[in-house]
């Protein structure tokens, strides 16, 4: 059996984060007169906290101190962890479990990576933690999202070349990341935004094993 690398995106593909972030940066963006819809909240997936909040000023016309934005995007992640901290593992999202069950079986190595500063803690909140060979988050790169930085390092850990890793994500910008890093990318959602993925599911449920054993053989 081949040894390929298989890498996770967090938010988005294993836990459903997303609606935790839009209420957080719904309230900051309302507290300066922003509107802030589901819509826009789509645009920042993937996109990294910093850069997220420069859009939404940008959205709204708005400049602000260095000290003032500080001290919005420390409120909008403390805010963010409020909702985190009574995360379970029934978050985990439909049949991600069976996936990494089936692909650790056959062997195959596992990687997360993600934009998100607050992966590892919230891997271990759903019980997660133990299950990836290499985490590489928003704390271990220094380019965004699409840049491949973040695949090319969960791959260079993994000690699997980029051509032998899959890569799971939800976001444009993530797919975008994987296809440069010369990866095979598999997007989780809506097929017309996700586009430029070689492949994709709405969620984890249409992905079936007889598809994962082809992914392993085929590489
Ligand atoms: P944090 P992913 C990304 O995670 C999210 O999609 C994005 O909405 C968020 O702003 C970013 O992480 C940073 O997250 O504020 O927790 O550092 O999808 O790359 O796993
Ligand atoms: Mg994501």
């Amino acid at each position: 059996m081949n040894t390929k690398g298989f890498i996770f995106d967090l938010d988005g593909v294993i836990v459903d984060t997303a609606k935790y972030h839009y209420f957080a940066w719904k309230k900051l963006a309302e507290s300066i007169g922003i509107s802030f819809t589901e819509e826009d909240n789509e645009h920042l997936k993937g996109v990294s906290r910093i850069k997220s909040l420069e859009k939404i000023l940008e959205w709204g016309n708005i400049q602000l101190s260095k000290e003032k934005f500080q001290e919005l995007i420390t409120a909008k992640n403390e805010d963010y962890l409020g909702f985190v901290e009574s995360m379970k593992e029934d978050e985990i999202l439909a049949d991600v479990p069976r996936v990494l069950a089936y692909l650790k079986s056959h062997q195959q190595f596992l990687a997360l990576g993600s934009a998100s500063k607050n992966a590892r803690s919230i891997l271990k909140k759903v019980a997660l933690i133990n299950d990836f060979k290499v985490i590489v988050d928003g704390n271990d790169v220094t380019k965004a999202k699409p840049n491949p930085e973040v695949f090319l390092k969960a791959a260079e850990g993994l000690q699997v070349p980029p051509k032998d890793c899959v890569v799971f994500e939800d976001s444009l910008a993530g797919i975008q990341a994987a296809n440069t890093a010369g990866m095979i990318s598999i997007g989780i959602g809506d097929a017309t935004i996700l586009k430029e993925a070689d492949h994709v599911f709405s969620d984890f449920t249409e992905i079936s094993n007889e598809f994962l054993y082809q992914l392993i053989s085929e590489l």
